[in-house]
Protein backbone atom coordinates (compact mmCIF):
# COMPACT_ATOMS: atom_id res chain seq x y z
CA UNK A 1 0.00 0.00 0.00
CA UNK A 2 1.22 3.63 -0.41
CA UNK A 3 2.78 5.52 2.09
CA UNK A 4 2.32 8.84 3.17
CA UNK A 5 4.79 11.60 1.08
CA UNK A 6 5.99 12.72 3.52
CA UNK A 7 7.22 9.51 6.17
CA UNK A 8 8.79 8.96 2.49
CA UNK A 9 9.74 5.72 3.53
CA UNK A 10 9.75 1.94 1.53
CA UNK A 11 8.52 -0.82 3.16
CA UNK A 12 11.99 -2.56 4.22
CA UNK A 13 12.59 1.20 5.71
CA UNK A 14 9.57 1.02 7.79
CA UNK A 15 10.20 -2.02 8.45
CA UNK A 16 13.56 -1.50 9.96
CA UNK A 17 12.38 2.13 11.48
CA UNK A 18 9.82 -0.07 13.78
CA UNK A 19 12.40 -2.84 14.19
CA UNK A 20 14.57 -0.19 15.58
CA UNK A 21 11.88 1.48 17.28
CA UNK A 22 11.32 -1.60 19.15
CA UNK A 23 14.74 -2.38 19.66
CA UNK A 24 15.77 0.40 21.33
CA UNK A 25 12.76 0.68 23.46
CA UNK A 26 13.86 -3.38 24.58
CA UNK A 27 17.53 -1.86 25.39
CA UNK A 28 16.28 0.62 27.90
CA UNK A 29 14.69 -2.57 29.70
CA UNK A 30 11.45 -0.25 30.28
CA UNK A 31 7.93 -1.75 29.59
CA UNK A 32 4.54 0.01 29.50
CA UNK A 33 4.73 4.22 29.94
CA UNK A 34 7.93 4.65 27.47
CA UNK A 35 6.90 2.15 24.98
CA UNK A 36 3.48 3.47 23.85
CA UNK A 37 4.34 6.91 22.34
CA UNK A 38 6.72 4.72 20.07
CA UNK A 39 5.02 1.93 18.85
CA UNK A 40 1.70 3.94 17.68
CA UNK A 41 3.48 6.02 15.93
CA UNK A 42 5.59 2.85 14.14
CA UNK A 43 2.16 1.43 13.21
CA UNK A 44 0.94 5.43 11.70
CA UNK A 45 3.48 4.84 9.39
CA UNK A 46 1.38 2.35 7.25
CA UNK A 47 -0.76 4.67 5.04
CA UNK A 48 -4.65 2.70 5.12
CA UNK A 49 -3.71 0.57 7.49
CA UNK A 50 -7.11 -0.65 9.51
CA UNK A 51 -9.26 0.09 6.13
CA UNK A 52 -11.00 -3.29 4.71
CA UNK A 53 -12.13 -1.84 1.39
CA UNK A 54 -9.48 -1.15 -1.67
CA UNK A 55 -7.93 1.92 -1.95
CA UNK A 56 -6.92 2.38 -5.21
CA UNK A 57 -4.05 5.07 -6.00
CA UNK A 58 -6.44 6.79 -8.86
CA UNK A 59 -9.88 7.01 -6.39
CA UNK A 60 -8.55 7.54 -3.08
CA UNK A 61 -5.40 9.53 -0.94
CA UNK A 62 -4.75 7.11 1.94
CA UNK A 63 -3.40 9.59 5.10
CA UNK A 64 -2.69 7.18 7.83
CA UNK A 65 -6.00 5.58 9.25
CA UNK A 66 -7.95 6.97 7.06
CA UNK A 67 -8.43 7.58 3.53
CA UNK A 68 -9.90 10.69 1.20
CA UNK A 69 -11.39 10.78 -2.33
CA UNK A 70 -9.96 12.07 -5.16
CA UNK A 71 -12.39 14.63 -6.62
CA UNK A 72 -11.36 13.77 -10.64
CA UNK A 73 -12.81 10.28 -9.69
CA UNK A 74 -16.01 12.20 -8.45
CA UNK A 75 -16.14 13.37 -12.47
CA UNK A 76 -18.86 11.38 -14.70
CA UNK A 77 -20.80 9.57 -11.14
CA UNK A 78 -24.20 10.39 -10.46
CA UNK A 79 -25.72 12.58 -7.78
CA UNK A 80 -24.16 10.01 -4.69
CA UNK A 81 -21.13 8.93 -3.87
CA UNK A 82 -20.06 5.37 -4.47
CA UNK A 83 -19.09 3.13 -1.84
CA UNK A 84 -15.97 2.25 -3.56
CA UNK A 85 -15.01 5.53 -3.14
CA UNK A 86 -16.53 7.22 -0.31
CA UNK A 87 -13.89 8.86 2.19
CA UNK A 88 -12.80 6.91 5.27
CA UNK A 89 -12.12 8.42 8.96
CA UNK A 90 -11.34 5.88 11.05
CA UNK A 91 -9.50 7.02 14.70
CA UNK A 92 -8.31 3.56 14.77
CA UNK A 93 -9.33 0.75 12.50
CA UNK A 94 -12.55 -0.76 11.09
CA UNK A 95 -13.61 -3.74 13.61
CA UNK A 96 -15.23 -6.51 12.42
CA UNK A 97 -18.76 -7.04 13.90
CA UNK A 98 -20.79 -10.27 13.80
CA UNK A 99 -24.37 -9.15 13.45
CA UNK A 100 -25.61 -12.34 14.98
CA UNK A 101 -24.19 -11.37 18.36
CA UNK A 102 -24.30 -7.70 18.08
CA UNK A 103 -27.12 -5.61 20.23
CA UNK A 104 -27.46 -1.44 20.45
CA UNK A 105 -27.67 -1.06 23.81
CA UNK A 106 -30.11 2.12 25.00
CA UNK A 107 -29.66 3.16 29.05
CA UNK A 108 -29.13 6.07 31.41
CA UNK A 109 -31.14 7.42 33.82
CA UNK A 110 -32.78 9.50 30.63
CA UNK A 111 -34.95 6.47 30.26
CA UNK A 112 -38.05 5.80 32.31
CA UNK A 113 -37.93 2.56 32.67
CA UNK A 114 -34.22 -0.04 32.36
CA UNK A 115 -31.80 -0.65 29.60
CA UNK A 116 -33.47 -1.73 26.23
CA UNK A 117 -31.58 -3.50 23.33
CA UNK A 118 -32.37 -4.21 20.15
CA UNK A 119 -31.09 -6.80 17.82
CA UNK A 120 -30.01 -6.59 14.39
CA UNK A 121 -32.62 -8.41 13.29
CA UNK A 122 -35.28 -6.39 15.62
CA UNK A 123 -33.70 -3.17 14.01
CA UNK A 124 -34.49 -4.09 10.42
CA UNK A 125 -37.96 -4.95 11.48
CA UNK A 126 -38.67 -1.41 12.63
CA UNK A 127 -40.83 1.26 10.18
CA UNK A 128 -37.45 2.39 7.75
CA UNK A 129 -36.55 5.53 6.28
CA UNK A 130 -34.59 6.64 3.82
CA UNK A 131 -32.26 9.88 3.83
CA UNK A 132 -29.96 11.76 0.80
CA UNK A 133 -27.12 13.12 3.25
CA UNK A 134 -23.48 14.13 3.55
CA UNK A 135 -21.21 13.22 5.63
CA UNK A 136 -18.23 15.83 5.99
CA UNK A 137 -15.58 15.59 8.33
CA UNK A 138 -14.71 18.94 10.67
CA UNK A 139 -11.16 18.37 9.38
CA UNK A 140 -12.42 18.65 5.88
CA UNK A 141 -9.66 20.76 3.44
CA UNK A 142 -7.54 21.62 6.75
CA UNK A 143 -4.32 21.55 4.54
CA UNK A 144 -5.68 24.56 2.95
CA UNK A 145 -4.67 26.78 5.83
CA UNK A 146 -1.65 26.04 5.61
CA UNK A 147 -1.00 26.33 1.46
CA UNK A 148 -3.71 29.04 1.15
CA UNK A 149 -3.10 30.99 4.27
CA UNK A 150 0.22 30.05 5.95
CA UNK A 151 -1.26 28.68 9.37
CA UNK A 152 0.13 26.09 11.04
CA UNK A 153 -2.37 23.26 12.14
CA UNK A 154 -2.42 19.98 13.94
CA UNK A 155 -4.40 16.58 12.11
CA UNK A 156 -4.95 15.30 9.03
CA UNK A 157 -4.03 17.04 6.26
CA UNK A 158 -7.27 16.47 4.08
CA UNK A 159 -7.41 18.43 1.01
CA UNK A 160 -11.25 18.87 -0.08
CA UNK A 161 -12.05 14.99 -0.42
CA UNK A 162 -13.26 14.39 3.06
CA UNK A 163 -17.06 14.33 2.16
CA UNK A 164 -19.29 11.88 0.64
CA UNK A 165 -23.31 12.17 -0.21
CA UNK A 166 -24.72 8.69 0.18
CA UNK A 167 -28.44 7.13 0.56
CA UNK A 168 -28.82 5.78 4.43
CA UNK A 169 -31.65 3.51 4.90
CA UNK A 170 -32.25 2.89 8.55
CA UNK A 171 -34.79 3.65 11.53
CA UNK A 172 -35.40 6.91 12.66
CA UNK A 173 -33.50 7.51 16.14
CA UNK A 174 -36.54 9.19 17.78
CA UNK A 175 -38.05 5.93 16.91
CA UNK A 176 -35.56 3.86 18.66
CA UNK A 177 -35.79 6.39 21.74
CA UNK A 178 -39.70 6.07 22.07
CA UNK A 179 -39.26 2.29 22.42
CA UNK A 180 -36.57 2.34 24.78
CA UNK A 181 -38.87 4.85 27.24
CA UNK A 182 -37.20 8.68 26.88
CA UNK A 183 -38.36 10.50 29.08
CA UNK A 184 -39.06 14.35 28.83
CA UNK A 185 -36.44 15.42 31.48
CA UNK A 186 -33.61 14.15 28.86
CA UNK A 187 -31.62 16.26 26.94
CA UNK A 188 -28.29 14.95 26.28
CA UNK A 189 -28.08 10.98 24.24
CA UNK A 190 -24.68 9.74 23.56
CA UNK A 191 -24.02 7.46 20.54
CA UNK A 192 -20.93 4.94 21.83
CA UNK A 193 -18.73 3.03 18.72
CA UNK A 194 -17.34 -0.27 19.39
CA UNK A 195 -13.97 0.23 17.71
CA UNK A 196 -11.18 0.04 19.90
CA UNK A 197 -10.02 3.00 22.15
CA UNK A 198 -8.94 5.88 21.08
CA UNK A 199 -5.12 6.30 22.34
CA UNK A 200 -3.98 10.01 21.48
CA UNK A 201 -0.33 11.40 22.57
CA UNK A 202 -0.22 8.11 25.35
CA UNK A 203 -3.36 8.68 26.35
CA UNK A 204 -6.41 6.41 26.50
CA UNK A 205 -9.56 8.35 25.71
CA UNK A 206 -12.09 5.88 25.72
CA UNK A 207 -14.17 4.56 23.21
CA UNK A 208 -15.40 7.17 20.35
CA UNK A 209 -18.33 8.94 21.52
CA UNK A 210 -20.13 12.14 21.19
CA UNK A 211 -23.24 14.15 22.98
CA UNK A 212 -25.80 15.08 21.12
CA UNK A 213 -28.37 17.07 22.01
CA UNK A 214 -31.97 15.81 22.34
CA UNK A 215 -33.68 17.90 20.20
CA UNK A 216 -31.05 16.97 17.47
CA UNK A 217 -31.00 13.46 18.00
CA UNK A 218 -35.29 13.69 17.66
CA UNK A 219 -35.49 15.87 14.54
CA UNK A 220 -33.64 14.22 12.21
CA UNK A 221 -30.99 11.19 12.93
CA UNK A 222 -30.90 7.92 11.47
CA UNK A 223 -29.79 4.78 12.61
CA UNK A 224 -28.39 3.58 9.28
CA UNK A 225 -27.63 0.13 8.43
CA UNK A 226 -28.21 0.34 4.52
CA UNK A 227 -25.99 2.48 2.21
CA UNK A 228 -26.47 3.13 -1.47
CA UNK A 229 -29.11 0.07 -1.17
CA UNK A 230 -26.97 -2.18 0.10
CA UNK A 231 -26.38 -3.36 4.12
CA UNK A 232 -23.49 -0.61 5.53
CA UNK A 233 -19.92 -1.78 4.52
CA UNK A 234 -17.48 -2.30 7.22
CA UNK A 235 -15.64 0.79 6.94
CA UNK A 236 -18.98 2.51 7.18
CA UNK A 237 -20.14 1.42 10.57
CA UNK A 238 -21.86 -2.03 9.95
CA UNK A 239 -24.01 -3.03 11.42
CA UNK A 240 -24.98 -0.06 12.44
CA UNK A 241 -24.52 4.15 12.47
CA UNK A 242 -25.75 7.26 13.13
CA UNK A 243 -26.35 9.47 10.17
CA UNK A 244 -26.84 13.14 11.68
CA UNK A 245 -27.36 15.47 8.89
CA UNK A 246 -25.95 18.68 8.23
CA UNK A 247 -22.94 18.02 11.22
CA UNK A 248 -19.51 17.34 11.80
CA UNK A 249 -19.04 14.43 10.45
CA UNK A 250 -18.03 12.91 14.28
CA UNK A 251 -21.72 12.92 14.92
CA UNK A 252 -22.57 10.52 13.14
CA UNK A 253 -20.40 7.43 14.80
CA UNK A 254 -19.88 4.24 13.57
CA UNK A 255 -20.51 0.90 14.41
CA UNK A 256 -23.01 2.23 16.94
CA UNK A 257 -23.23 -0.42 20.53
CA UNK A 258 -24.63 1.63 22.32
CA UNK A 259 -26.63 5.04 23.07
CA UNK A 260 -26.46 6.47 26.96
CA UNK A 261 -29.98 9.05 27.82
CA UNK A 262 -29.20 11.74 30.24
CA UNK A 263 -31.13 14.02 32.46
CA UNK A 264 -28.14 15.99 32.58
CA UNK A 265 -25.48 17.43 30.15
CA UNK A 266 -22.64 14.83 28.95
CA UNK A 267 -19.41 15.30 28.00
CA UNK A 268 -16.45 13.45 26.52
CA UNK A 269 -13.19 14.24 24.79
CA UNK A 270 -15.24 14.29 21.15
CA UNK A 271 -16.89 17.48 22.60
CA UNK A 272 -14.21 19.13 24.81
CA UNK A 273 -10.61 18.99 23.46
CA UNK A 274 -11.68 18.13 19.85
CA UNK A 275 -14.69 19.59 17.97
CA UNK A 276 -14.16 23.22 19.05
CA UNK A 277 -12.69 26.11 17.83
CA UNK A 278 -9.14 26.70 19.66
CA UNK A 279 -6.66 29.85 19.02
CA UNK A 280 -5.76 33.26 19.45
CA UNK A 281 -9.56 34.02 18.60
CA UNK A 282 -11.29 31.77 21.09
CA UNK A 283 -11.74 31.17 24.96
CA UNK A 284 -8.92 29.08 26.97
CA UNK A 285 -11.89 26.19 26.99
CA UNK A 286 -12.63 26.71 23.19
CA UNK A 287 -15.87 27.58 21.18
CA UNK A 288 -18.81 26.17 22.14
CA UNK A 289 -19.17 22.24 20.71
CA UNK A 290 -19.09 22.54 17.34
CA UNK A 291 -22.69 21.88 15.03
CA UNK A 292 -23.55 22.67 11.64
CA UNK A 293 -20.65 22.07 8.90
CA UNK A 294 -20.41 25.05 6.62
CA UNK A 295 -20.47 25.79 2.66
CA UNK A 296 -17.82 24.55 0.54
CA UNK A 297 -16.98 24.20 -3.34
CA UNK A 298 -14.96 21.35 -4.91
CA UNK A 299 -14.23 20.89 -9.25
CA UNK A 300 -14.12 17.25 -10.17
CA UNK A 301 -10.15 17.63 -11.31
CA UNK A 302 -7.31 16.02 -9.76
CA UNK A 303 -5.59 18.64 -7.04
CA UNK A 304 -2.69 20.48 -9.09
CA UNK A 305 -2.90 18.29 -11.83
CA UNK A 306 -2.79 18.34 -15.71
CA UNK A 307 -5.88 19.42 -17.54
CA UNK A 308 -6.36 19.04 -21.27
CA UNK A 309 -5.91 21.95 -23.69
CA UNK A 310 -9.33 20.50 -25.76
CA UNK A 311 -11.06 21.09 -21.95
CA UNK A 312 -14.48 22.86 -22.56
CA UNK A 313 -16.59 22.65 -19.43
CA UNK A 314 -15.61 21.85 -15.54
CA UNK A 315 -17.82 20.37 -13.33
CA UNK A 316 -17.90 20.96 -9.54
CA UNK A 317 -20.19 20.51 -6.77
CA UNK A 318 -21.25 22.69 -3.72
CA UNK A 319 -22.95 21.93 -0.37
CA UNK A 320 -23.40 23.76 3.24
CA UNK A 321 -24.42 22.91 6.19
CA UNK A 322 -26.83 25.45 6.61
CA UNK A 323 -29.73 24.64 3.57
CA UNK A 324 -29.75 24.29 0.03
CA UNK A 325 -26.99 25.73 -2.07
CA UNK A 326 -28.75 28.89 -4.26
CA UNK A 327 -26.10 29.83 -6.43
CA UNK A 328 -22.09 29.13 -7.13
CA UNK A 329 -19.90 31.61 -9.09
CA UNK A 330 -16.93 30.35 -10.81
CA UNK A 331 -13.90 32.46 -11.58
CA UNK A 332 -11.00 30.67 -13.73
CA UNK A 333 -8.89 33.75 -13.35
CA UNK A 334 -7.77 34.02 -9.87
CA UNK A 335 -10.74 36.24 -8.57
CA UNK A 336 -10.42 38.67 -11.01
CA UNK A 337 -14.30 38.09 -12.74
CA UNK A 338 -16.76 35.69 -11.68
CA UNK A 339 -19.44 33.86 -13.86
CA UNK A 340 -22.83 32.03 -12.61
CA UNK A 341 -22.14 28.13 -12.93
CA UNK A 342 -25.16 26.36 -13.92
CA UNK A 343 -26.36 23.61 -11.18
CA UNK A 344 -28.47 20.36 -12.93
CA UNK A 345 -30.17 17.47 -10.99
CA UNK A 346 -31.01 17.21 -7.59
CA UNK A 347 -29.94 19.92 -4.94
CA UNK A 348 -30.72 18.41 -1.63
CA UNK A 349 -30.18 20.56 1.27
CA UNK A 350 -29.00 18.19 3.12
CA UNK A 351 -26.46 16.08 0.29
CA UNK A 352 -25.13 18.71 -2.32
CA UNK A 353 -25.78 20.41 -5.59
CA UNK A 354 -24.21 19.42 -9.04
CA UNK A 355 -22.69 22.24 -11.60
CA UNK A 356 -21.02 22.77 -14.75
CA UNK A 357 -19.18 25.86 -16.27
CA UNK A 358 -18.50 26.55 -19.92
CA UNK A 359 -14.50 27.30 -19.65
CA UNK A 360 -12.15 27.13 -22.52
CA UNK A 361 -8.49 27.13 -21.25
CA UNK A 362 -6.89 30.73 -22.57
CA UNK A 363 -3.51 28.91 -22.94
CA UNK A 364 -1.04 26.53 -21.46
CA UNK A 365 0.50 26.98 -17.74
CA UNK A 366 -0.88 27.36 -14.55
CA UNK A 367 -4.02 28.41 -13.48
CA UNK A 368 -6.55 28.54 -10.38
CA UNK A 369 -10.46 27.82 -10.29
CA UNK A 370 -12.13 29.45 -7.77
CA UNK A 371 -15.70 28.93 -6.96
CA UNK A 372 -18.08 30.55 -4.24
CA UNK A 373 -21.22 28.86 -3.15
CA UNK A 374 -24.36 30.66 -1.21
CA UNK A 375 -26.98 28.85 0.54
CA UNK A 376 -30.63 29.46 1.38
CA UNK A 377 -29.49 31.56 4.12
CA UNK A 378 -27.89 34.24 2.09
CA UNK A 379 -24.07 33.34 3.32
CA UNK A 380 -21.44 33.15 0.66
CA UNK A 381 -18.18 31.35 0.99
CA UNK A 382 -15.85 34.19 2.27
CA UNK A 383 -12.00 34.54 1.29
CA UNK A 384 -10.31 33.50 4.23
CA UNK A 385 -11.02 30.72 6.73
CA UNK A 386 -11.21 31.73 10.56
CA UNK A 387 -7.57 30.26 12.07
CA UNK A 388 -8.42 27.53 14.20
CA UNK A 389 -5.35 25.41 15.71
CA UNK A 390 -6.64 22.28 15.00
CA UNK A 391 -8.03 23.35 11.53
CA UNK A 392 -11.70 23.03 11.83
CA UNK A 393 -14.38 24.43 9.01
CA UNK A 394 -12.40 25.47 6.37
CA UNK A 395 -14.72 27.02 4.20
CA UNK A 396 -13.38 29.70 2.56
CA UNK A 397 -13.26 29.54 -1.21
CA UNK A 398 -10.33 27.21 -2.59
CA UNK A 399 -7.82 28.46 -5.38
CA UNK A 400 -7.72 24.76 -7.27
CA UNK A 401 -4.38 24.88 -8.85
CA UNK A 402 -4.38 23.47 -12.69
CA UNK A 403 -1.80 23.23 -15.35
CA UNK A 404 -3.46 23.26 -18.91
CA UNK A 405 -1.03 21.23 -21.42
N1 LIG B 1 -17.02 4.69 16.06
C1 LIG B 1 -16.52 5.65 15.27
N2 LIG B 1 -17.37 6.48 14.64
C2 LIG B 1 -16.89 7.45 13.84
C3 LIG B 1 -15.50 7.65 13.69
C4 LIG B 1 -14.62 6.75 14.33
O1 LIG B 1 -13.39 6.80 14.20
N3 LIG B 1 -15.17 5.77 15.13
N4 LIG B 1 -15.06 8.71 12.92
C5 LIG B 1 -16.00 9.84 12.81
C6 LIG B 1 -15.57 10.89 11.92
S1 LIG B 1 -14.41 11.98 12.55
C7 LIG B 1 -16.12 11.06 10.67
S2 LIG B 1 -15.70 12.38 9.71
C8 LIG B 1 -17.09 10.08 10.13
C9 LIG B 1 -16.60 9.51 8.81
O2 LIG B 1 -17.49 8.57 8.28
P1 LIG B 1 -17.01 7.60 7.11
O3 LIG B 1 -15.71 6.95 7.55
O4 LIG B 1 -18.12 6.63 6.89
O5 LIG B 1 -16.77 8.44 5.89
O6 LIG B 1 -17.32 8.99 11.03
C10 LIG B 1 -17.37 9.36 12.38
N5 LIG B 1 -17.79 8.23 13.18
MO1 LIG C 1 -14.20 13.68 11.11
Amino acid sequence: MARSPDADLTDEAAYELSRRAVVRLSGYGLGGALTLPFLPDAAAAEDGAGIVKPLPPELFVPRGTNAETRWEAMLGQGYLTPVDRFFVRNHVATPRIDARAWRLRIWGDGLRGGPVEFTYDALRRLPAETLTARIECTGNARSLFTTQQGQRVSGTAWGLGAVGVARWRGVRLSVLLERAGISRRAVDVMPRGLDADYVDGGVNLGRVRRPLPVAKARKDVLVAYEMNGRPLPPDHGFPARLVVPDWVGVASVKWLGDIEVSTTPLASPWNTQYYRLFGPDYPPEGSAPLTRMNTKSAFELPWDGEIPRDTRVLHGRSWSGNGRVTSVAVSADGGATWRRARPHGPSLARAWTRWTIPWRPPGPGRHELLARAADETGAAQPDTAPYNTLGYLFGAVARHPVTVK
